[in-house]
């Protein structure tokens, strides 16, 4: 598991290197925005029940077969196992945002899922759908301008939605 300045510094290292400009620049322009990466997380997390929420219903109103009898998230066990599914997923989000690097979130939850999906005969399509919606829930509300500083947020919340995009890519 890497963090932005730690994928730099193992880079560097293994090319018994200096840093080169390139590396010092994006991590100098990581810091100097760090406020809005924390920001980000912090909106993120403390919004994520809305977030599985409302992309969970989503889904569902898309994939209505899902909850219907002999559907992966009929009964209430299999409706919690998703819900709880999609939170985890979120979270490693979370992760792979404050670290700056996607290796937390490929690592300790991608890192097999799609197997595991397979195995359980659960539809990764659908999970991959229900990651995109939220995504399209978190940025939303990470990128709101209401009540903070205004300012660009734009390539972070491209690293952000890349991080969603990697993860319904691994299981989709
Ligand atoms: C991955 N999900 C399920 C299981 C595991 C995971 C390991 C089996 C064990 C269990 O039921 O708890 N666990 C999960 C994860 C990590 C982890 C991401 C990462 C670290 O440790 N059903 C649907 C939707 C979808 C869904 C398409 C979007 O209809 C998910 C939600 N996951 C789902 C369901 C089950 C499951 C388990 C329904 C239960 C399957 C079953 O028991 O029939």
């Amino acid at each position: 598991m890497l963090d932005a300045f730690a994928k730099v510094v193992s880079q560097a290292d293994a090319r018994g290197e200096f840093l080169t400009d390139a590396q010092f620049d994006a991590l100098a322009n990581m810091v100097k925005d760090g406020n809005k990466r924390l920001d980000t997380v912090n909106r993120i997390t403390s919004n994520a029940s809305t977030i599985v929420a409302e992309a969970a219903r989503s889904l569902f109103a898309e994939q209505p077969q899902l909850i219907q009898p002999g559907g992966n998230a009929y009964t209430n066990r299999r409706m919690a196992a998703c819900l709880r599914d999609m939170e985890i997923i979120l979270r490693y989000v979370t992760y792979a945002t404050i670290a700056g690097d996607a290796s937390v979130l490929d690592d300790r939850c991608l890192n097999g899922l799609r197997e595991t999906y397979q195995a359980l005969g659960v539809p990764g399509g659908s999970v991959a759908v229900g990651v995109q919606k939220m995504k399209e829930a978190a940025v939303r509300i990470a990128n709101d301008p209401a009540g903070i500083t205004p300012g660009d947020c734009s390539a972070l919340m491209s690293e952000v939605a890349g991080y969603f995009d990697r993860a319904a890519a691994a299981v989709g």
